[in-house]
């Protein structure tokens, strides 16, 4: 009889240790799923879909997400089973997804991250009063919520999180804006510093403009380099295929510099103070919206006095947190399952805090996960204020160093032919349609560079072998001067961690390039996004290029790499060479072949800005 009950007693404990949920409670804890069309102010009702915590008993906090997909964050699993939320669900929230307006089951009329009017222009709506009004409707109808909501999301749903949070309902206490969109012109899905995403824009805007449902472009092609190439000029794209009928794409191709249309639908004009506490998050290798969380994190804390703004960035692709089991992005491995880490350790943290009130709410400024050591690290400040900006130069032999080359004749370059014609391909070939089963896009970020070091026309600079670490944290900034025989040039900065030729410690990654930190800037640019003007041909101009924020420690036996080049297709479309006015007009015959000079010594030595930390 004693033998049973200590053996009931260990069969107990197990279960607990397995299910936490039953420890407090009879029953394990399951959720009712209920599907409601909720009435906005305007009578436009929104598809939602609630879950509901049942044997389990209390009041719980709402925790919600909004959403243009038919999927990504809708809650199609049970919340018990998505990864995501998993941790929150096992101990009790109330998840709430829904259909932004226009969008699948939701009624009225869908626009591409509707810029928010409605604190300004009476009467109207827009994604603030589309979340307050379901706010002030689930407090009233959903039974035991504890009167506090919280908002979360990826990508688009990061940026209604983002519109949330700054025109909070009163019972909205806080939110996560992941790889929330930032300012589409500048960066993120749609454009790199004024230069167009071609192949993204065109699959991304059919998919969700096409019909109300996402339906997808029918390619007759599975490798769509060629496809794209051959569609010849932008102008192409209305005239053979989308006959105006994407409304994203036809704004895009009337507004191709940084105009009134530009700032009205950047949040910029829209978002500033943080009125709730509000955390970013970010994937160091995000090929969708690497630039959003650094930019609002960024200029919301010029605006912070309370403390309200915080960021988490990681060694992801777009929303990888959001995963099961993320050790490994491509071919880098992270050492450990970092989705995890931070879906119990951060984001249930941040929620647990301002939904229920447990935890100390000690929210340090920023988590960092450090790529090449792989260990998490928190900063006080962001990017960290003890990080000494080193200059890496490029020399005219083809060396990087720290020293300033020795070369005094102000005219030493590197030189090499762009053609758009036969532009460098972004990513190894076969380049499958974005979000096709088995393609490549989500980690192209992370690929083996050296599938582009035989080309002429990619220039390329190394460092000695290192003999100590090297921790670089904080923003990467190139500082270039270029010259072209043309009128326009598109400039494409890598930095690469080169790993040694024979890596004993991890044989297949032996010489691999992975590129730490990138970005592509339109030359027509350079002295201001609004007004762009044709570059003086065989002139130097100089440039000033983000390549965004990292945190990586080149380790001891890798080097440094730099590569430059003027094309990225098809994700950037090509530059024709030749000034237009819009290159969305451009003809055939204004794609022509130019010579670019990088400027490698006396007052025109291009350098990348590495901010340094002595660890
Ligand atoms: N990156 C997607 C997006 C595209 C365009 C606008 C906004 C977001 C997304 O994943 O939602």
């Amino acid at each position: 009889m004693k033998r049973i009950s200590l053996f009931l007693a260990m069969l107990i404990n197990m279960m607990i240790a397995f299910f936490p949920a039953m420890s407090q409670q009879d029953t394990a804890i399951t959720y009712k799923k209920e599907e409601v069309m909720i009435p906005m102010r305007d009578g436009v009702k929104l598809f939602t879909r609630i879950y509901i915590p049942e044997h389990i008993k209390g009041t719980f906090p709402i925790l919600m997400m909004r959403s243009p997909y038919s999927s990504w964050n809708m809650g199609t699993k049970d919340p018990l089973q998505d990864p995501y939320v998993k941790d929150m669900a096992e101990e009790g929230y109330i998840f709430v997804y829904q259909n932004i307006r226009g969008k699948q089951e939701s009624e009225g009329h869908y626009i591409m991250q509707r810029p928010v009017i409605a604190n300004r222009i009476k009467d109207t709506v827009d994604e603030s009063t589309d979340t307050y009004d379901t706010i002030d409707w689930l407090l009233k109808h959903i039974k035991d919520n504890n009167g506090k909501v919280g908002q979360l999301g990826i990508s688009y749903p990061g940026w209604t999180a983002l519109v949330s949070g700054g025109y909070p309902h009163p019972a909205l206490k806080a939110v996560s804006a992941q790889a929330e969109m930032g300012d589409e012109f500048l960066g993120d899905d749609f454009f790199h510093n004024g230069a167009f995403r071609l192949s993204y824009t065109f699959e991304y805007t059919f998919e969700e403009e096409a019909s109300k449902e996402d339906t997808s472009f029918h390619f007759p092609q599975y490798d769509l380099y060629d496809w794209y190439l051959h569609l010849g000029p932008l102008s192409n794209v209305d005239k053979k295929y989308l006959h105006h009928h994407i409304p994203t794409w036809d704004s895009f191709a009337r507004h191709s510099s940084y105009d009134q249309f530009w700032e009205h639908y950047s949040p910029l004009s829209y978002i500033d103070t943080p009125h709730i506490p509000i955390l970013h998050v970010g994937g160091y290798w995000d090929q969708e919206d690497i630039n959003g969380p650094q930019l609002f994190y960024g200029h919301m804390k010029k605006f912070d006095t309370k403390n309200y703004d915080h960021i988490c960035l990681g060694p992801w692709y777009h929303g990888q947190w959001s995963s099961a089991d993320a050790d490994h992005i491509g071919h880098y491995e992270m050492g450990s399952n970092t989705a995890a880490y931070f879906q119990d350790h951060i984001q249930k943290v941040w929620f647990d805090y301002w939904l229920k009130g447990t935890g100390n709410g000690h929210f340090p400024e920023a988590v960092a996960f450090q790529t090449g050591s792989n260990v998490w690290k928190t900063y006080s400040s962001w990017p960290p204020e003890n990080a000494v900006k080193e200059k890496l130069y490029l020399q005219p032999d083809g060396n990087l160093s720290f020293k300033k080359s020795r070369v005094v004749t102000p005219r030493s370059y590197v030189s090499y032919i762009s053609d758009p014609n036969d532009p460098v391909p972004y990513r190894q070939r076969p380049i499958e349609e974005t979000y096709s089963h088995g393609s490549h896009w989500r980690t192209w970020l992370t690929e083996d560079q050296r599938f582009v070091d035989h080309r002429p026309d990619v220039a390329t600079w190394e460092s000695p072998v290192l003999t100590d670490n090297l921790t670089v944290t904080g923003d990467i900034i190139a500082h270039l001067f270029a010259s072209t025989t043309c009128t326009d040039a598109d400039w494409v900065v890598k930095l690469i961690d080169a790993y040694p030729d024979y890596d004993t410690a991890n044989l297949s990654m032996s010489g691999y390039e992975l590129m730490i930190a990138s970005e592509v800037f339109r030359g027509r640019f350079r002295k201001s996004f609004s007004h762009p003007a044709p570059i003086p041909s065989n002139k130097t101009e100089s440039y000033t290029i983000n390549l965004h924020d990292i945190n990586h420690v080149f380790l001891k036996g890798h080097h440094l790499m730099v590569q430059i080049q003027s094309s990225w297709f098809p994700i950037i479309d090509r530059n024709p060479q030749k000034y237009v006015p819009n290159i969305f007009d451009a003809k055939a015959s204004d794609f022509i072949t130019a010579t670019q000079n990088i400027y490698c010594s006396g007052n025109e030595d291009t350098y990348i800005e590495l901010p340094v930390i002595k660890e």
